[in-house]
């Protein structure tokens, strides 16, 4: 069942808002710059756009997004790293780290979740 689950959750593209911030570039702090980000997680990236009408422009122009290789990256929930509720701390393998969040809950459970599935599931292939 637990398999099967995590099967399902692997193979699901999901996209939507959260607030994002890059803290740090390779290992370099940097100064917190929170905002509202069209998050898609599509296979093994988390593609990061303005909002939904820039992907779809992106789509039609092939223009690259900025995106997190999530191969070796490593998830973790903070309350150390802000002040706000719900935050989630993504460190990329090459030593870049991202902090995203909501205020909806449920929201954040579901990435945190589904994103954490998604790095399981490259670490063993
Ligand atoms: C930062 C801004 C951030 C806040 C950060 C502040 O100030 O208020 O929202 O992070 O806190 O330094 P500024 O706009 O002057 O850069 P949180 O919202 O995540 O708490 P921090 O310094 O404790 O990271």
């Amino acid at each position: 069942d637990n398999l099967i689950h995590k099967v399902l959750l692997v193979n699901q593209n999901k996209e939507g808002i959260l607030n994002k911030t890059k803290i740090s570039d390779r290992g370099k702090k940097l100064r917190k710059n929170w905002s509202a980000t069209y998050v898609v997680l599509c296979k093994e990236r988390l593609e990061f756009y303005k909002d939904a009408k820039e992907l779809t422009a992106n789509l039609k122009s092939g223009t690259k997004s900025e995106y997190i290789d999530l191969h070796g990256a490593q998830i973790e929930w903070t309350n150390e790293k802000s002040s706000r509720k719900n935050v989630f701390q993504i460190t990329t393998e090459s030593g870049n780290e991202f902090l995203l969040q909501s205020e909806a809950d449920i929201t954040v459970q579901e990435w945190f979740s589904v994103i954490r599935n998604t790095i399981d599931s490259l670490g063993t292939v």
